[in-house]
């Protein structure tokens, strides 16, 4: 008979290697429908401010074994007027960059992408380990521990906020899963 440990760390990565599955997959139709926003086009030439809008804390985890998904973690708030929607996030050095949602149940943590995150004033959306994220596909390796990186957030109404994103090397094992 197999010691309790074993399995549980089977079970463990299992769960690991289903989430990065997600990851790179596409939107399950649950996450897709989630979004009132989802058909409004953001227009790529608006400006680059949105008034009230500021980002705080953005810092991206590098993932602990090259090659893997890295993470953005910021939360995004605002000090005045209407709610606004995040509905995409850019980083340079990054092919492509997807607002996750992560989700424990039973014990078992997952996520799956999502199209758009709200926040109001005095309602601030916190993209951290365990909840929203923003996950990075195919780093390019210039994005190394100690530099800064550009980070732009667009807003359903084509609004759009730029800001430099400290980079943060993953800690170990820990590390690569901590986002979830
Ligand atoms: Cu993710």
């Amino acid at each position: 008979m197999r010691p309790i440990r074993s399995l549980a760390l089977a079970a463990t990565s299992a769960a690991c290697l289903l989430a990065l599955a997600a990851c790179s997959g596409k939107a399950p139709e649950a996450a897709a429908s989630a979004s009132a926003s989802a058909g409004a086009v953001p227009d790529a030439a608006g400006p680059d401010n949105a008034p009230n809008v500021s980002v705080i804390d953005p810092v991206v985890k590098l993932p602990a074994v090259p090659g893997n998904p890295g993470v953005l973690y910021f939360t995004i708030q605002q000090t005045a007027g209407k709610a606004n929607t995040l509905v995409a996030v850019h980083v340079d050095g990054a092919g492509r960059a997807e607002m996750h949602e992560s989700k424990t149940e039973n014990g078992v943590s997952t996520m799956a992408p999502v199209t758009s995150v709200e926040f109001s004033e005095g309602k601030p959306a916190e993209f951290k380990a365990g909840a929203y994220h923003v996950m990075l596909f195919d780093l390019a390796n210039t994005v190394k521990p100690g530099k800064n990186v550009e980070v732009t957030f667009t807003l359903a109404n084509g609004d759009k906020v730029s800001t430099f994103a400290k980079v943060e090397e993953a800690g170990g094992m820990e590390g690569m899963m901590d986002h979830m």
